[in-house]
This record gives structure tokens, C-alpha cells and sequence, in this order.
């Protein structure tokens, strides 16, 4: 399917924020400032308002009856996943499943795919910098299967080493499983370099994409990937949404995962059997609003245009970078060149994250203090916890100064 992307004449932040119920509310008597994307993105009135029609006008069960609102949520549904197809050029729209998330999505990778497919010694190689959704069910198989985890190490700038990935890359590794845009040190990771490599050793590649899909403008036939995973509520969708592309040879070889209502074809008390693609993967009443709001999410995303949302951001990035980098008692975890999407890792040194993340709260501005679900990540940097600011189409350079503006305060609070 074909990407269709209509840019704007001109990007505006500006009017793009007035498409946000959220940013007329205050935090703490402040305007918010949220600078917390990379953990869930804000909802466009487009989305919030076609949720809203649904369950007022559609509201129905799909695939479950002749009667018209039933016809309506299976169009309504059916055409989600359409619109996801095109987003991420699949070729066919039953290569798209949803899930609840990216996390969901993995797991169902190394159920269906994994449980039956690696066997004791195979390798599977992923890297340091994932999120711990592409960790925890690798190490489910390592337990189960006797598989083999191996990890891709980071350079000292924070990006990912290609030299340890062809090192550890060999005739044992089966899957290459790997994040696309790290959700702490904001890198893009050069996946079609690794998808070359991974081919030629025949082993399968699979990419996280939660951080990728929003930011910037990817097609799963260049990016030459065997499954691709994100999460809806990153890009302007609904919570309990997301999806997994998978080339529809593998998806239609594979066992399913979950076992119940409308992934069957036919049952009799013996046995069943499976119904046609992307369905055999969806048992149970799916979350059919959901689907159709990430539908509504990508009509926005694609109005607007990914190329100028991911240069809006790379200007908020490198105007953040250049700022904080005058400032001696922080330490970044952010690599200051290559190419990265808008995410930000700091510590003041010497301050619980926790802390600064506090003070910001108090001016309205909301970021992330944490281990991000990285804790490898964090141990190889030799960390425990990182601050966070990462940013979206809506966030503006007024916004990074009011930042600014907290985090010198913070620090003349906790300084020593
Ligand atoms: N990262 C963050 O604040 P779910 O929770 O399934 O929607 O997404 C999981 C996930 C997988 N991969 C990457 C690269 C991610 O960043 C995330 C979610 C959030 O960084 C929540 S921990």
C-alpha cells in the first residue's frame, strides 16, 4: 500500500497545540508543559471526538451479525487497519494485527513465532539500549527453549557499536531483535545496515518501533523487516492499542497466541481451526473503538506530514542540546550529533531525577524521571536513573525556555 502524506504549506506548533483539549488546562496554576511524549503522546480533538461518535453512533460487536451497526464497527475496524497498512507501507492489510501495545506485540512474536521456532544454542541477538519489552520475553525463551541472549553493546557517545553487533552476529544467531529509536538516548539506530547484515547470516529481524512510528517516516518494505511493533497511545491514538506488522508468509505459518472467540474458523469438540489473517491473531472482542481511534490518529499524523513533524523536532532537539551543554553540572546521556528524534536523558549531577522532575511539576512541566524500563541500559551507563524530556509536534522553543528556566532552578534548590 502506498503512503499518502499531504503536507500543511507551512508547519505551525502553534496551531497545531489549539487541536489539543489538554494544553487549556493549568498544572499547579501553570500552563502545562508536557515534555513527556516518549512515554504517551497527547489526543488530538479529531481522536477524542471520533471515540465520542462511535460509542454514540457505531457502537457494535464486529464480525458478529447481519445487522447494520455490526456492518459499521467491521468497515469501521477493518479500515484501522488499512490505515495502518499504508502508514507503515505494508504490502496487505491483513500484515497488520492489533494488540494492546508493543509490549503485547513482542510477546506474541516470541510465543508464536519463538516457542516454535528456536531451539537449545540458537542465538538471539538484541542490544543494550532495548526497552525491557524486548528483553523480558527473550529471557521467557531462554527459560523455555534454551536459547541464547546476546546483547549489542553501545559506543561511548550512546550509540549503538556496530562492531560488537558484527561481532556477536553468527551462523547461531536466529532472530535480530532491536529498538529503532532508543526511548532514553534518542538515537535511530541504522536499521537498514543491520537488516543487510541480518540477511545475509538468513536469521529473521524484528524492530521495536514504539519510538520510531510517531516521529518519523518509515516503510517496512525498505526498512526490510520480518515483524515491526509500536504502541497507538505514542502517536496520538488511544491507550490499549497497538499493533504488529508481520510479513503475512511468517504470520500465516505461525501459531496463534491467544485461543477463544473469532480467531476460529471452524471448532468441533476434537479440535479447531484457525480463521484467515489478521484475525487469527485477535481472539476475543478486540478494543474496536480503539482501533478506529489509532485510525483517526494516523489521518491527523498523515495530514500534517511525518517529514515536518521530524524536522520540527529536530529543531527543539539541537535548540535544547545547544542550551544544556553550557551547563557544567549536568551530565547527557543524549549523543550531541547523528540522527536522533526529539528525546533528551540528563542527570544534575549529584540530584535524585526524582527530585528535579519534582520542581518541574511545581512550574507545570511534565517529564520523566526513572529507569525508562531500561535498567540494562542504565547499568551500562553506569546509572540508576535518568531525567527525561522528550517532545512532539505541539511542543515549542517558549516551552524549552520555561524548561530551562525549572531545571536552573531546581538545581540552585539542590545544589550543594
Ligand atoms: N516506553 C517510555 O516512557 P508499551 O508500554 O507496550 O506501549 O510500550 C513499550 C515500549 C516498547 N519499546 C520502546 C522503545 C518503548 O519506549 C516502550 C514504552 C515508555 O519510554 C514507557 S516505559
Amino acid at each position: 500500500m502506498e503512503k499518502v502524506i499531504n503536507k500543511l504549506p507551512s508547519f505551525n506548533a502553534y496551531e497545531i497545540r489549539s487541536d489539543f483539549p489538554i494544553f487549556s488546562r493549568k498544572v499547579n496554576g501553570k500552563p502545562l508543559i508536557y515534555l513527556d511524549n516518549a512515554a504517551t503522546s497527547q489526543k488530538p480533538r479529531r481522536v477524542i471526538d471520533g471515540l465520542k461518535s462511535y460509542y454514540e453512533n457505531n457502537n457494535s460487536n464486529i464480525h458478529r451479525g447481519v445487522h447494520t451497526l455490526s456492518y459499521e464497527s467491521t468497515v469501521m475496524y477493518e479500515d484501522a487497519h488499512k490505515k495502518v497498512a499504508g502508514f507503515i507501507g505494508a504490502s496487505d492489510w491483513k500484515e497488520i494485527v492489533f494488540t494492546r501495545n508493543a509490549t503485547e506485540s513482542l510477546n506474541l512474536i516470541a510465543y508464536s513465532w519463538g516457542l516454535h521456532n528456536l531451539d537449545k544454542g540458537d542465538e538471539v541477538l538484541i542490544s543494550i539500549m532495548e526497552h525491557h519489552s524486548n528483553i523480558v520475553p527473550w529471557q521467557m525463551l531462554c527459560q523455555a527453549r534454551g536459547i541464547v541472549l546476546k546483547f549489542i553493546d553501545v559506543d561511548e557517545k550512546g550509540n549503538l557499536d556496530l562492531e560488537s553487533f558484527e561481532r556477536l552476529l553468527t551462523d547461531k544467531t536466529r532472530v535480530v531483535s532491536i529498538i529503532h529509536v532508543s526511548n532514553v538516548l534518542g538515537v535511530v539506530n541504522p536499521i537498514n545496515y543491520i537488516s543487510k547484515k541480518t540477511r545475509e547470516q538468513g536469521a529473521i529481524l524484528i524492530i521495536d518501533a514504539a519510538q520510531s512510528v510517531p516521529h518519523i517516516n518509515l516503510n517496512v518494505k525498505e526498512l526490510d523487516c520480518d515483524f515491526l511493533v509500536a504502541s497507538g497511545h505514542k502517536m496520538l491514538g488511544p491507550t490499549g492499542i497497538g499493533f504488529l506488522y508481520g510479513k503475512k508468509a511468517l504470520l500465516e505459518s505461525m501459531e496463534p497466541f491467544l485461543f477463544g472467540g473469532d480467531m476460529i474458523s471452524t471448532v468441533t469438540k476434537e479440535k479447531s481451526t484457525w480463521n484467515e489473517l489478521p484475525w487469527k491473531y485477535e481472539a476475543g472482542t478486540p478494543n474496536i473503538a480503539g482501533g478506529i481511534g489509532l485510525g483517526l490518529a494516523i489521518d491527523y499524523l498523515e495530514n500534517i506530514g511525518l517529514e515536518q513533524i521530524e524536522e520540527h523536532e529536530s529543531e527543539l532537539l539541537d535548540y535544547t542540546l545547544n542550551n544544556l551543554k553550557q551547563l557544567p553540572w549536568l551530565e547527557i546521556y543524549t549523543p550531541l550529533e547523528g540522527q536522533r528524534v526529539g528525546v533528551v536523558s540528563f542527570n544534575v549531577k549529584g540530584v535524585h531525577p526524582h527530585d528535579v522532575a519534582g520542581v518541574m511539576d511545581e512550574d507545570g512541566i511534565a517529564v520523566r524521571s526513572g529507569h525508562h524500563c531500561t535498567q540494562p541500559l542504565m547499568n551500562r551507563l553506569n546509572i540508576e536513573y535518568a531525567l527525561r524530556a522528550s517532545f512532539y509536534l505541539y511542543n515549542t522553543k517558549e516551552e524549552i525556555d520555561q524548561f530551562l528556566i525549572s531545571l536552573k532552578r531546581a538545581y540552585k534548590i539542590f545544589k550543594r
